[in-house]
């Protein structure tokens, strides 16, 4: 199909309740979606960026000039016949991966619809449900984060995962255990610690975490690999695994003995699929990770879930864990058996409440050639 228009939203989503980790607080999602126009067709796509370079250096302004001025002529005007040509017309670009993944997101989805096919199908993908979790904010107080805990289980979430920062780890890990039993837990500490800190990361080893995610910097396999040395509970990598290289290395390294694939992080879903491919072939579990996507990155996060090397539970949670009001229809609802359904029509399956869209819009862009 040959690309005829590429919009490119930036949208402002109030949060259900503000997000809390070692990196900051948000309780406004400032994220962008990308809409790509063919023959009639909307394919729709998200870069799961927010205000600030703390997750990740992208930002809103950094994603929306990459778009703009570099990524969106690369595409536009093109014939595209698969996802893999679009991913090829963006290498060009070095970095940037969350407005990557809002471009080729948006192609993977268009695409599928002309074929009639789901992007799950196109994928590879092999289940109709796929395992998800809930990721806890840091609290004000343990009593409160245990509360929370209690609500997400009673909504059915069954696995929890609580982000950990130094002065909220031990203390907490030892309460949220002694209250909930041998709930399968697990924590993200989003690069808080240094080596220094591997007593305390130690003394974590008692409470049977699932594995914990991302102690150290972002960028530091080599100390991820001592760590992992010290420690009997598996870490997993998040922020370090910015690509199919940066896997490859910290797998060879022994930086994780898991690792948590983030379609935006890694630059699109080409690439989150290749990674994938590499984590089963050498028998190491992945996970699909999440960045409060909206509705529109949430289906692109349950499709890619659905390949059957994603053997643990996803941080993909109902859209009501986030949102008021999800931007499509269906929302995206958690199952009495910890599932999110993986929708069959075709591209991702669920529609796009453009009025919806338009109520949190806050700038707009179309491009033509
Ligand atoms: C993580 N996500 O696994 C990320 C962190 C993250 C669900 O824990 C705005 C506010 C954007 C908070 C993107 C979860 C964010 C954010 C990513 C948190 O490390
Ligand atoms: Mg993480």
């Amino acid at each position: 199909m040959r690309i005829e228009q590429i919009e490119i939203r930036e949208l402002a989503m109030p949060l259900v309740v503000p997000f809390e980790t070692s990196f900051g607080r948000e309780d406004v999602r400032q994220t962008i979606v990308v809409a790509a126009r063919s023959e009639g067709l909307v394919g729709w796509g998200e870069a799961a960026t927010s205000a600030g370079p703390w997750y990740e250096y992208e930002t809103v302004e950094t994603c929306w000039h990459v778009l703009v001025e570099f990524m969106a002529p690369l595409i536009l005007g093109q014939e595209i016949a698969e996802p893999l040509a679009c991913a090829a017309m963006l290498a060009p670009v070095r970095g940037h991966h969350l407005a990557k993944m809002g471009l080729e997101s948006a192609i993977w989805d268009l695409l599928g619809q002309s074929e009639n096919r789901s992007v799950a199908q196109m994928l590879g993908g092999s289940r109709e449900r796929v395992a998800v979790g809930v990721s806890v904010g840091i609290q004000d107080s343990v009593p409160s984060l245990l509360d929370c805990i209690g609500e997400y289980w009673e909504t059915g979430y069954r696995r929890i995962k609580i982000k950990i920062r130094p002065g909220w780890d031990v203390q907490v890990v030892s309460q949220v255990r002694e209250r909930f039993g041998d709930i399968p837990l697990m924590a993200d500490a989003n690069s808080a610690y240094t080596l220094r800190d591997a007593g305390v990361l130690a003394a974590l080893d008692g409470y049977e975490l699932m594995m914990i995610e991302q102690p150290l910097a972002y960028d530091d396999l080599l100390d991820h690999a001592d760590l992992q040395r010290q420690l009997r509970t598996p870490t997993c990598l998040d922020e370090s695994i910015s690509s199919l290289a940066a896997a490859r290395a910290g797998l060879r390294l022994g930086s994780c003995r898991i690792i948590n694939i983030k379609p935006g992080r890694v630059g699109g879903l080409t690439a989150a699929k290749a990674i994938h491919d590499l984590c089963r072939q050498q028998g190491v579990p992945v996970w699909c990770g999440g960045m409060l996507e909206t509705g529109i990155g949430r289906a692109h996060n349950v499709a890619l879930a659905s390949l059957p090397g994603f053997t643990l539970p996803g941080d993909i949670s109902a859209s009501s864990r986030y949102f008021h009001q999800d931007v499509v229809d269906p929302q995206f609802d958690i199952n009495s058996d910890s599932t999110i359904t993986v929708p069959t029509g075709p591209g991702i399956g669920v529609k796009v409440l453009v009025d919806r869209l338009d109520a949190v819009t806050r700038r707009r862009v179309v491009i033509e050639r």
